[in-house]
């Protein structure tokens, strides 16, 4: 363990991934430096508000299940994502939700006071053999206090515009699947991407009996976890994002993801923050853009 000035911020190995420990009087935050990735957040005296994964693997290259994972410079598949997108990369084996989870960024700068401590992670820019991105920079602001705040800032320092899509992939720790429900999003126009991506109007809160994997469009600031058998809801506030994905994998899907237990889909929840689709972002040369995200808990 190695203290980084008086800030209670320590760096251990856990397998083959450093990762940041972040103790502040109001709450405690676990980052990997590989991706940037929030892996545990919790208030003082509260629950752990982020899921991770029992079967989590600390694995270079590898993103460990769980956590925030950061979707950047595109969401999910890049043949799903707009062509303005799909031109910038080269398509042949594009990983699932972009570039940059799978390297260690570097911390940049460490800051903290009375209500939180806030770490700046950089990603390396090891895009130089990539034309288009080896002038774009990307960092993550994570602040630890009484909240979990993330903000995701890409600079466009090319000539060119830069197009592309983005989410923080939350996974939300719950008591059951079956008895909680998301709030906010009633009414909501969304993508059914398990019926052949068609387009569906959200009827109430939503309530989960499968999997579930959906894309909302023109989404409002708050959308709540609302969780009777914990006695809490989860607050999930934005800022420039107006889109939202809700994803569980339910009993099969969860026998395809690595790192998972065959159960553990029954206590955990994506609600992920993102610019995806027609909220992809554009970036004018010289320009800059970030996505926010503050996550607090709230007793019922
Ligand atoms: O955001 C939902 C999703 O796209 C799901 O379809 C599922 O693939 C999930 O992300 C996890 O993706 P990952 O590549 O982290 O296993």
């Amino acid at each position: 363990m190695s203290n980084i000035g008086d800030a209670n911020i320590s760096v251990s190995q856990s397998g083959e991934l450093p990762l940041l420990y972040i103790h502040h009087s109001r709450g405690m935050g676990v980052v990997a430096l590989q991706g940037a990735q929030v892996l545990q957040y919790q208030r003082t005296g509260a629950r752990p508000l982020i899921w991770l994964s029992n079967q989590v693997a600390y694995q270079r290259g590898l993103s460990p299940r769980g956590g925030i994972p950061v979707c950047w410079p595109w969401f999910g598949d890049l043949a799903r994502n707009p062509q303005k997108i799909r031109g910038q990369f080269a398509s042949e084996n594009a990983p699932a939700h972009g570039l940059v989870r799978g390297e260690n960024w570097l911390l940049e700068k460490v800051t903290t006071d009375d209500d939180s401590t806030r770490v700046v992670l950089r990603y390396p820019g090891s895009f130089a053999h990539d034309a288009v991105l080896a002038s774009v920079d990307v960092r993550l602001e994570v602040s630890v206090g009484d909240t979990l705040q993330l903000t995701l800032s890409t600079h466009n320092r090319s000539d060119n515009e830069f197009v592309f899509s983005q989410a923080l992939h939350t996974y939300f720790a719950i008591s059951d699947i079956h008895q909680v429900k998301t709030l906010g999003l009633e009414n909501g126009r969304y993508i059914e991407t398990l019926e052949n991506w068609s387009k569906k109007i959200q009827n109430g809160a939503i309530e989960f009996h499968g999997e579930t994997d959906r894309i909302y469009l023109d989404t409002p600031e708050l959308i709540r976890i609302h969780d009777v058998p914990w006695q809490r809801e989860i607050h999930i506030r934005s800022q420039s994002s107006k889109s939202a994905v809700v994803w569980n994998p339910w009993i099969e899907k969860s026998k395809r993801l690595s790192q998972f237990a065959p159960d553990a889909w029954q206590q955990m929840l994506c609600i992920e923050t993102a610019n995806v689709l027609d909220d992809s972002v554009t970036l004018r040369p010289g320009t800059s853009s970030s996505l926010s995200v503050e996550i607090s808990e709230h007793a019922l």
